[in-house]
């Protein structure tokens, strides 16, 4: 560090003396000042952390000053949450609040927990096998599969985990299990017209290669309409952590559907009820559907959120994420009175089904405290529920609505809202709860 202070000492310094502007050599350079705490700075001799290194010519690296991570499981209160037992590896959320667009960087897409690790998988020797009620069983090489045709697809992957609540700080806190990349691979309906499915078919069995066989019932009719066997996120190979190799991409239905280092696909006569759909996703409650399907319509404002903080009174634009299971979203609606009265948001960009689609909506902040929160409409005229009218469906309070374990509650929609104080910090907009369990997820076997 004293280097690149000396140096850029040694550039005003001679800047100055021939004459120059300064202001280029600080841009290059940056402001050691200003450096986040603990970042390695540009160190100019050839180190990993050089821009001009061969590493960073080869494969890129970020600013210093840009340090956006993805925000670690069990930390969704810090003063109040137990770290989730952790026995091999810690899951992540997608850091929301400080992403722009709809694609989610890969580096930054959550991770979920795995009890059995990410398995590392040698695409040479990796193998698709489709059997049961076919006419001709197949398998099928990583290679083979990128010979047939292709489609690349904007789709939006979210755990059924992922629910607003009172006790997060941020947006990753509430939301940061979802996200949302550009998937490329082949359309499952080809891959099912090779092997020819057979009179009595109604659902496929698909089963991951991790340590705990994740496996998922799809219905038939969904795996011939819009379902990938993706092999590229975001124009390079799927993450390891996404389910490299293959991974099975179901869009709009919930995370579990969507299975990582894809190995096999069963045409079966009905749902399997697999462990991890057994163990997770039944319950008692007779409103909890045996499987859900799609995801319902969401939205949330990521700028501001909480964390984050408004530099006086001015003209902002209020920023954020929608998204349904059932296909585009066809209206996004802000409130910037704690839900009074609504007013229609614009689009950023193009609008794809299944997929996250960015908001924005200018606002004009008068310095007052205020409770903003936003609302989609989806293509099947589904508005999302505010947090009151959900728990009235499910007959609860609040309390038992934050208390119970989201896969009781099926998909958790409802509106989030932000608080905005007199001196621009933004904190969670719903009321408080007092509940025991602090970081509720499924259970990731
Ligand atoms: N093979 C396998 N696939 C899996 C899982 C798993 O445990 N094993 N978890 C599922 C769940 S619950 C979710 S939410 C998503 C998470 O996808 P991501 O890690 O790419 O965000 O993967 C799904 N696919
Ligand atoms: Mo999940």
């Amino acid at each position: 560090m004293p280097k690149v202070q000396g140096r850029r000492r040694f550039l005003q310094k001679s800047a100055a003396l021939a004459g120059l502007a300064v202001a280029p050599a600080s841009v290059v350079l940056g402001s050691p000042a200003a450096a986040p705490n603990a970042l390695p700075l540009v160190q100019g001799d050839g180190t990993v952390d050089d821009v001009n290194s061969t590493e960073a010519v080869l494969y890129g690296r970020r600013s210093p000053y840009a340090n956006t991570l993805r925000r670690l499981e069990g930390s969704m209160n810090p003063d109040s949450a137990t770290p989730r037992p952790n026995p091999t590896r810690q899951g992540a959320k997608t850091p929301l609040g400080e992403l722009t667009g709809i694609i989610t960087p890969s580096s930054l897409h959550y991770t979920t927990q795995h009890f059995y690790g990410i398995p590392t998988i040698d695409p040479a020797s990796h193998r698709l096998m489709i059997h049961g009620l076919v006419e001709r069983p197949l398998i099928f090489s990583v290679d083979e599969l990128k010979r047939l045709p292709f489609v690349s697809r904007i789709y939006f992957i979210e755990c059924i985990g992922n629910r607003p609540n009172p006790q997060g700080r941020t947006v990753a806190d509430t939301h940061g299990r979802a996200a949302c990349s550009e998937w490329t691979g082949v359309p499952l309906s080809v891959l099912l017209n090779e092997t020819g499915v057979k009179a009595g078919a109604k659902w496929i069995l698909a089963e991951g290669g991790d340590g705990g066989k994740h496996g998922k019932s799809v219905p038939l009719p969904k795996a011939l309409d819009d379902c990938i066997v993706a092999y590229a996120q975001n124009g390079e190979a799927v993450r390891p952590d996404q389910g490299f190799p293959l991974r099975l991409v179901v869009p709009g239905m919930e995370g579990i559907y969507q299975v990582k280092w894809l190995r096999r696909i069963k045409v079966v006569d009905q749902p399997y009820l697999t462990f991890q759909e057994s163990s997770r996703f039944l319950h008692e409650d007779p409103k909890t559907q045996l499987d859900s399907y799609e995801f319902g319509p969401k939205s949330v404002i990521t700028y501001p959120s909480g964390s984050q903080r408004l530099n006086g009174r001015g003209t902002y634009n209020i920023s954020g994420l929608a998204w349904s299971g059932a296909g585009v979203v066809r209206k996004v609606e802000v409130s910037t009175d704690g839900g009074k009265t609504y007013k229609d948001a614009q689009i950023a960009g193009q609008v794809f089904p299944k997929a996250f689609t960015r908001f924005y909506y200018p606002w004009n902040w008068d310095g007052e405290e205020a409770v903003i929160q936003s609302r989609c409409l989806d293509e099947k005229d589904q508005m999302q529920p505010s947090e009151e009218e959900f728990a009235k469906y499910w007959g609860w309070t609040r309390q038992q609505m934050y208390q119970a374990s989201n896969t009781t509650m099926g998909h958790c929609n409802w509106i989030q809202a932000w608080k905005i104080n007199r001196s621009g910090d933004v904190t969670n907009g719903l009321p408080p709860v007092a509940i025991t369990i602090t970081d509720m997820h499924e259970d990731h076997r």
